[in-house]
């Protein structure tokens, strides 16, 4: 994918304050500090465009970005972190729910892991909600150059036969190294259906 331009939209918490739902548009999901935003800098080739944090909690919106003016890309708070007040926590869940329920220019979910963990209640939850909703899914392994090639390997066989999906959906991914960005975009493509943007 040639990036033309990317900018930030706006943030919002509720339906009222969402962008007019013009674009087709990809959200990014993940546990708190997994590297969500990460993520998005480099499939945008940006280093701040999203701010990212060693602090875990920093998305605290939903944030919307528009790229080449033809699609968006949704960053959505992480969950999961027991440090973050449990009045802010609590209106997390409905907040994303609302969001990934209502929104008609979902095309699908970049659900990102870190390739370290063993994926939890948290993740297998949110996979077997979406795609009761119909909503397509993208899985992403990050932080891969903290492993070396073999134990990569070998953490994404174990993880598909945590979640039950085929290895080959795994994709492994370091926002370091760009590992993986190529298969993140023809994914993503696929999903917002853009062909003639292709380089
Ligand atoms: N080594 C390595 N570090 C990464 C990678 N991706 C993210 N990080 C680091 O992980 C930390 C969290 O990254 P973010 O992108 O802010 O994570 P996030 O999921 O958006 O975090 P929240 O918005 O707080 O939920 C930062 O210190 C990043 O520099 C990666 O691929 N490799
Ligand atoms: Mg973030």
């Amino acid at each position: 994918m040639k990036i033309k331009s990317s900018e930030f939209v706006k943030s919002a918490v509720k339906p009222s304050q969402y962008p007019p739902a013009d674009f087709p548009e990809i959200a990014f999901s993940g546990r708190s500090n997994v590297g969500k935003s990460s993520v998005i800098n480099t499939l945008l080739n940006r280093k701040r465009l999203v701010k990212t944090s060693s602090t875990p909690g920093r998305t605290q919106l939903i944030n919307f970005f528009l790229v080449n003016s033809a699609f968006c890309f949704v960053d959505l708070p992480g969950y999961g972190y027991a440090k973050v007040p449990a009045s802010v926590q609590k209106n997390w869940g409905p907040m994303i729910e609302t969001y990934l329920l209502t929104r008609e220019t979902l095309k699908g979910v970049v659900l990102i892991m870190d390739v370290r963990r063993t994926p939890g209640m948290k993740e297998l939850e949110l996979i077997a909600w979406l795609s009761s909703i119909g909503v397509p899914l993208i899985l992403i392994l990050t932080k891969a150059d903290k492993l070396s090639k073999t134990k990569q390997i070998k953490q994404q066989l174990a993880i598909a036969e945590t979640l039950n999906v085929d290895k080959d959906n795994l994709i492994l991914f370091s926002a370091k190294t760009g590992l993986g960005k190529n298969d993140i975009w023809n994914a993503v493509e696929k999903l917002v259906g853009i062909e003639e943007l292709k380089d």
